[in-house]
């Protein structure tokens, strides 16, 4: 049997079903969230493409299954990342700020620069770093879930990825074993369509993605992923299932991504322009602001108003880390041994001596004592 796709409030806006209590506050902080996401992407696809940083791979149309689908979780649960939730880790407490220096790997890059760029990570809101190897994070997730479990933590653990992923080891393995040791999980699959230029049709000859639960002994929920409401209120029952000691569930989110798959991709050699356009007629951000508008808790014209604030936001943020300096290059030999051995001071000295010649040397970089 098919799953029945959950939807709460339809494409024009109006609530077709119980919607959770979320309450006005709520409902703006998920909207802004989403907004925000939208205008970070468009600033830092912009910088890509001046050639200011190097990679971008964006949440654009994706950004009510990210946001309305985190928003369900406590500050004390973790969130295992796929390749586009840096939105939702910044409305759990990754601050803009470490964002962009990510992306601009300098010296307030939390990762060091040794992440690809537009990798996050933020030890302070449980947000481990991503990992670009595919499926690799379900594995990780469950084995922590194993451990809240064991310790008898009041912690469930989100993990995110996407529709591709379902087709790696790291989802079977990952899946199956959750479901045997009944951990704290909740397995978030974003199907937006395509795995760069697979599309999900050509991914799997099961009927949908949420069938594949099923044989790991596990429930699952379809969702319309444009839908931030439906995906909050799918999402909640799953976490909340999880963290009561009922085990894990697959929740899918069925969503689109509109731009390429990165600033390397150019979606136009694989997709029609056609299926690209019916998805954009059903916007997250603007279906949400129709029922925010309906119910009275957006005014007309407050988007643009508080797009504007957050453009000045973002653009504050950038203008900051770019003047940062980059990242020391003495951190290149750093954080392996609790103390540099003579061994790597002296290859590091050496790659100094060649760093400075070419003038690829900072003020601040220089020779270890040997
Ligand atoms: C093990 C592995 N194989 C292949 C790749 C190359 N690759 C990067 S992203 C991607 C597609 C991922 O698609 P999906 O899981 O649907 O996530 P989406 O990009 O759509 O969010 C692939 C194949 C990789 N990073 N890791
Ligand atoms: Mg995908």
């Amino acid at each position: 049997m098919v799953p029945q796709v959950i939807q709460l409030i339809d494409e024009s806006g109006s609530a077709v079903s119980q919607l959770p209590d979320l309450g006005k506050d709520r409902l703006r902080a998920m909207f802004i969230s989403m907004l925000r996401v939208r205008i970070v992407d468009g600033r830092m696809l912009t910088l890509q493409r001046a050639g200011r940083i190097g990679f971008v791979g964006t949440s654009t149309g994706m950004e009510g299954a990210q946001i309305g689908s985190a928003a369900a979780l406590k500050a004390q649960d973790w969130l295992w990342s796929g390749l586009r939730e840096g939105g939702a880790a910044v409305m759990r407490g990754l601050p803009l700020a470490e964002y962009v220096a990510q992306m601009y790997c300098n010296a307030n890059d939390t990762a060091k620069g040794r992440q690809m760029c537009n990798h996050f990570q933020h030890k302070g809101s449980n947000y481990p770093s991503w990992s670009s190897v595919i499926g690799t994070q379900i594995p990780h997730a469950v084995g922590a879930a194993y451990a809240s479990k064991m310790r008898g933590e009041d912690v469930v653990h989100s993990v995110y990825f996407g529709d591709g992923a379902t087709s790696s080891n790291g989802f079977h393995s990952g899946m199956n074993q959750a479901a045997v040791w009944k951990v704290p999980a909740v397995f978030v699959c974003v199907n937006n369509g395509w795995a760069i230029s697979v599309s999900a049709k050509a991914q799997t000859a099961a009927e949908t993605y949420a069938h594949k639960a099923s044989a790991y002994g596990m429930p699952a929920a379809r969702v319309d992923g444009n839908d931030a409401v439906a995906c909050y209120a799918t999402m909640q029952a799953a976490v909340e299932r999880a963290r009561k000691g009922d085990g894990p569930s697959l929740v899918v989110l069925e969503t689109y991504r509109i731009m390429g798959h990165s600033s390397s991709d150019d979606p136009s050699k694989y997709r029609d322009e056609d299926e690209v356009a019916g998805w954009i007629a059903k916007d997250p951000i603007q279906r949400l602001e129709q029922y925010l508008t309906s119910q009275g808790f957006l005014a007309e014209g407050e988007r643009e108003k508080i797009e504007a604030e957050l453009l000045a936001e973002i653009d504050t943020v950038i203008h900051e880390q770019e003047a940062a300096a980059p990242m020391a290059l003495k951190t290149l030999v750093e954080d392996v041994y609790a103390t540099v051995p003579g061994h790597l001071k002296r290859q590091y000295n050496d790659f100094i001596e060649v760093a400075e010649r070419h003038g690829d040397a900072q003020p601040g970089d220089g020779a270890f004592p040997l």
